[in-house]
């Protein structure tokens, strides 16, 4: 695979040049990284979201999008986009079966829509692009929660600001469990931790830059909102619930002591089987869930999470954990590598995996960068919100074969189907591995890869966006539209 710096080396700085103007890209160049020494901050964790009323199947709440100042540097006011003032927002906490109502305020001089990234959701309460919510109004999602348990993340789509707004702060976490989680001997409550990860660009008072398409120059990784944190650990084993939140960074995570992850999860829930991996890739709105275990660091070290393909030594060393005393007390059948954890059948799995026959459709989708216009497009069109991409009967399931047509400029993509859970068949001809294969809502594009996905698309009527999700190419028009529609 091309990495970016190869991409970079093979001339695409010449095509980045024209699409983006060299003028921001040296304004950017210009200022210094911030002088912090690494892992002097500890990390912080998203409060849980309260509900403000609940009836017998439904959580209430109620959520203020607002400018806000957030402390990202020790003693600066940074200004941010923010979900109640939090940066990221508060985590919701939903159950399978409870539906979940989030009246949503737009207090920014903007406007907002709120997408649930990874949800099975009414095309409503879907937060489409071209559905804001104007300044000063207030709106109401409705959240069925009618799927397995996942780690999903809400974030802002508002076309054309969706870059710049989910940069300036505006994502959360939305943690969905079922019973066949709660049946799972997996860590919970403290050892349960949430980490979203995303890149930025602090200038020298501490405010965020956006500059579109810079990912050459955003060299801070927060975590939780904070740069190069630390952790500290008890000698047990954890459940991390990794999000990458970015725009535009990509990480291959691994561990400093070379401890290998049991990934249990991916996008949109559990794996059939968990897998042993040393690394763990993550591209902008991916999850995985994984289990790292402490018991066997000993006291008084520490362990460093790190991504081998950051472009910047700097943003190597994403997060320290700090590895204390606590040694037993967990659960004997866990192990890494251990079992399988999940030895129940997942309710949905068996209809979400159709036999090749039952697909009724095959389609193409070439993601590429007109070189001369800078406009990122699918199958050489922009995002019409008129325009409707695929029309797929109720009930079907099809074939998309996607296609990064940027080998060339070394540009990846990704892939982004809003309110299903699809399958990667294979890539370039080759099968996923089963990590990545079940259940994903978003799907990495390497640059000339040829991926095909399989979806069934039986659950809500109504249109949705597709697109990448490096949210500066989505801004750009890399965007389209599907249409569920009853079956005639
Ligand atoms: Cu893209």
């Amino acid at each position: 695979m091309l990495n970016r710096r190869d991409a970079i080396k093979l001339g695409s700085a010449a095509g980045m040049a024209l699409v983006f103007p060299t003028k921001q890209l040296a304004s950017a160049l210009s200022d210094d990284p911030l002088e912090l020494p690494p892992f002097s901050i500890p990390l912080s964790i998203p409060p849980v979201l309260k509900p403000t009323r609940r009836t017998g199947d439904t959580d209430f709440y109620d959520m203020r999008i607002a400018e806000s100042w957030h402390e990202i540097l020790p003693g600066v006011r940074t200004r941010t986009l923010t979900f109640n003032g939090g940066f990221p927002g508060p985590t919701v906490h939903a159950r399978r079966g409870r539906a979940v109502v989030v009246r949503q305020f737009n207090g920014m001089g903007s406007p907002a829509t709120v997408h649930l990234h990874g949800a099975n959701v009414p095309a409503s309460s879907d937060g489409h692009p071209m559905d804001p919510i104007a300044p000063g109004q207030s709106r109401v999602y409705r959240y069925p929660n009618d799927q397995p348990a996942a780690t999903l993340w809400y974030h802002d789509h508002t076309h054309h600001l969706e870059g710049e707004q989910v940069y300036r702060g505006l994502s959360g976490a939305y943690l969905l469990s079922d019973p066949v989680d709660a049946r799972l001997p997996l860590p919970g409550g403290e050892f349960d931790v949430l980490l979203m990860f995303r890149d930025a660009k602090l200038d020298g008072e501490g405010q965020l830059v956006f500059v579109p398409d810079d990912f050459m120059n955003r060299p801070t990784i927060l975590v939780n909102g904070r740069p190069q944190p630390y952790f500290e650990v008890k000698r047990r084993l954890y459940r991390l619930r990794l999000i990458n939140v970015s725009n535009l960074e990509v990480f291959k995570f691994r561990l400093s002591n070379g401890a290998r992850f049991l990934q249990i999860a991916s996008d949109g829930g559990f794996l059939r089987e968990p897998a042993v991996r040393q690394e763990i890739d993550l591209w902008p709105a991916e999850r995985a869930e994984v289990l790292v275990d402490f018991r066997s660091v000993p006291a008084g070290t520490s362990v460093e999470l790190q991504n081998v393909v950051a472009l910047s030594e700097n943003k190597r060393d994403i997060i320290q954990f700090r590895v204390g005393g606590g040694g037993p007390g967990d659960k004997p059948e866990l192990t890494i590598p251990g079992r399988p954890l999940v030895q129940t059948e997942i309710p949905g799995w068996p209809s979400r995996n159709p036999a090749p026959e039952r697909v009724s459709k095959t389609r193409r989708f070439i993601l590429r960068i007109d070189p001369v216009t800078g406009e990122f497009l699918i199958n050489d069109r922009g995002f019409d919100p008129n325009r409707v991409d695929a029309t797929i009967q109720h009930g079907s399931t099809e074939i998309w074969e996607l296609v990064n047509g940027d080998g060339a400029f070394g540009i990846p993509h990704t892939m982004h189907l809003h309110l299903v859970q699809f399958r990667v068949l294979d890539r370039n001809g080759k099968p996923e591995p089963g990590h990545d294969t079940y259940p994903k809502d978003t799907v990495r594009l390497n640059p000339g890869d040829v991926v095909r996905i399989q979806a069934t698309f039986d659950t809500q009527i109504g249109r949705y966006p597709f697109h990448c999700h490096f949210l500066d190419h989505a801004m750009h028009s890399m965007m389209g539209q599907f249409e569920v529609v009853p079956r005639r």
